[in-house]
Order: C-alpha cells, then sequence, then structure tokens
C-alpha cells in the first residue's frame, strides 16, 4: 500500500491543508482511509483540549503559549472549532482573538473548523483532522467553547484538558452544578493581571477541584492562574502540561487507545446511520488485531447501507 503519510510529511503544511479538504470531499474514498488508518497508527502528539466559557480569554491564551512551545521546537497543530457558525450563524459575543501565525513556519499548523450540533460541536472532521495532525505534530491544541455537553466529547478526543474560567465569573461554582467537575486535568484562571478577583477565583476552583483527584488515578487537578497579557503563569502552565503528559504515559495502558476509538467510532455511526444503526453496528465495532479503525468504519457503512437497502 502506497505510503501516504510519509507523503504527507514530505508535502509539509500545504499537503496537510490539502489532505484535510480531501478528508471533507472524499471522506470514504480508499485514499482518505488509508492515509487516516496509517495516521492512527502514528498518533503520537500530546492532544490538549482548550476549553471554557466564549470570551474567557481560550484564544488569547493559545496565541501566547504557541511560542513558547515553538520556541522549544515543539511542532504544533492547532484546531479551532469556530463557535459562530453554531445554530445562530452570527458570532458569539466575546470571541474575538484570532491566531495569527507565520505562513512559513512549517512546525505550526492552524485549522479553523465550523462547531457542529452534533458531538458536542465536534464534527466528524474534527475527528479526522484530529488524526492527523497527532501523527505529525507534538502538540494538538483544540480550542472548543466549553458549555457542559462539549466537555464530555472533547474529553474522549483529547489527553488533557485545560479548562478555562475568569474572574469574578462564578463559573466554578455553575460547572460544579453541571456536574463537569470530574472532565478537566487543568483548571486556568485567565485575566490573572486583574487581580484581586483572580486570586479569588483560585480558591474557589480549587475547593472545587479536590473533589476529583479520584477520577484521575492520582491527579491532583491543579488550578492556577495566567495573564496571556502580561505573561504571567504562561511558563508554569507549560510545564504543568508536559507534567500531565509524564502522568498519563505512567497510568495508561494499551487499552486505552482501543476504548476512545471504539467510543469515536460509535460516535461516527451514529452521526451516519441513527441510534438503530449503531445497534445493529455494535458486533462489528470491536477492534480485531491488524484491523484499523477507518477501513473497519468504511466495511460497518458498506454492511449497513446494504441493510438499509433491504428494507
Ligand atoms: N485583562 C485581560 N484580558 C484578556 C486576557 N486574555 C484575553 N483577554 C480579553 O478577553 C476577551 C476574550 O478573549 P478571547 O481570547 O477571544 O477569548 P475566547 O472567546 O475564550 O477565545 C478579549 O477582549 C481579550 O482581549 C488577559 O490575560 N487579561
Ligand atoms: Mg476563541
Amino acid at each position: 500500500m502506497a505510503d501516504y503519510l510519509a507523503a504527507l510529511v514530505q508535502g509539509g503544511k500545504s499537503a496537510l491543508a490539502q489532505a484535510l479538504a480531501q478528508i471533507e470531499i472524499n471522506p470514504d474514498s480508499p485514499a482518505t482511509i488509508a492515509l487516516l488508518d496509517q495516521a492512527w497508527a502514528a498518533m503520537s502528539a500530546q492532544v490538549i483540549g482548550l476549553t471554557g466559557p466564549p470570551g474567557v480569554g481560550k484564544s488569547s491564551l493559545l496565541a501566547a503559549l504557541l511560542p513558547i512551545w515553538r520556541g522549544r521546537g515543539l511542532r504544533v497543530g492547532v484546531i479551532a472549532v469556530d463557535p459562530s457558525s453554531r445554530r445562530t450563524g452570527g458570532a458569539l459575543l466575546g470571541d474575538r482573538a484570532r491566531l495569527k501565525t507565520d505562513p512559513d513556519d512549517q512546525g505550526l499548523f492552524v485549522r479553523s473548523m465550523a462547531a457542529r450540533d452534533r458531538l458536542g460541536g465536534l464534527g466528524p472532521q474534527t475527528l479526522a483532522a484530529n488524526v492527523l495532525m497527532a501523527a505529525l505534530f507534538d502538540i494538538v491544541v483544540i480550542e472548543t467553547v466549553g458549555v457542559g455537553q462539549s466537555e464530555t466529547e472533547i474529553a474522549h478526543l483529547a489527553d488533557t484538558i485545560v479548562f478555562c474560567i475568569q474572574p469574578g465569573s462564578g463559573d466554578s461554582i455553575q460547572f460544579m452544578k453541571a456536574g463537569i467537575v470530574e472532565v478537566p486535568h487543568i483548571c486556568v484562571v485567565t485575566k490573572a493581571d486583574l487581580g484581586a478577583p483572580a486570586q479569588r477565583a483560585v480558591m474557589d476552583a480549587s475547593g472545587a477541584f479536590s473533589l476529583a483527584e479520584e477520577v484521575h488515578a492520582g491527579w491532583l487537578v491543579p488550578v492556577t492562574a495566567v495573564s496571556s497579557a502580561t505573561g504571567e503563569g504562561l511558563e508554569d502552565l507549560v510545564a504543568t502540561i508536559s507534567r500531565h503528559r509524564v502522568h498519563l504515559d505512567a497510568v495508561r495502558n494499551s487499552d486505552h487507545l482501543r476504548q476512545r476509538t471504539r467510543y469515536w467510532m460509535q460516535d461516527l455511526i451514529r452521526d451516519r446511520f441513527g441510534r438503530e444503526g449503531l445497534a445493529r453496528a455494535e458486533n462489528l465495532l470491536d477492534l480485531g488485531s491488524g484491523t484499523t479503525p477507518f477501513s473497519r468504519l468504511a466495511h460497518i457503512s458498506t454492511a449497513l447501507r446494504g441493510d438499509v437497502g433491504r428494507v
């Protein structure tokens, strides 16, 4: 079989942009499936889910983190899930910052994607882009607007969930009520330059997250204040993020990727064929040795379409 991934590595950012376009145009073509399967087997990035309410400062934070990672020679891919195209069609208030990147920097790639109602705003394209980028970069950041549901969705895609709250917003209380306190691995209080309210938010959030230690296999969720405006706390956050990767490497076993893959395969099937389709596909989902998820998905899709044809 042709080595599509090697060709992609050779081709740099323009080849990646083309590949992502091809995936959207021809999601079921044999070349797309082969490329995604090869990428899936080569995924090695730490995937970071950067989430939190609109206006909290996610994009500004990301823009401030990128030069630090790049300065250390880390290659970074960004998937910015744009909430403005979701439902209302209008831009969400507060979501202003746009990432500016150097087109000549081959170690930094940014892809914006429209949010979808399915998958907590993460569509099938997000998933495919994540698989591709995780094979090509050291770090992949997915920026999503966190409004409850999407936190649990991103948890099945990302290794490290960074949840942002801002001073004086009462977010920590809200997300405790919403029951999502178990999802984030790192809590960031943004806009630390605002002073005392930021310190108070750190205290509140620390209280909330101390309850979640059990669910993260001994990882105590750090709550850290940062300012994208002054640079305060950024180096600390970068260190905390890489410490979490070390933690994951120590506690995860080989089952983890299989379980995660199974989860999003189910989501993709439900997306295309509904609950009933998923129920019919259930016994086809397990990845035996030697099979890879995208060719398995293509196989399942063919089988389900055949079913539909018969009724
Ligand atoms: N004071 C202050 N304001 C910030 C900081 N970071 C972001 N902001 C402001 O917060 C608003 C929303 O920022 P943005 O990054 O677009 O938030 P996002 O919607 O979460 O991506 C913008 O007006 C930013 O200028 C910060 O560190 N300090
Ligand atoms: Mg943003």
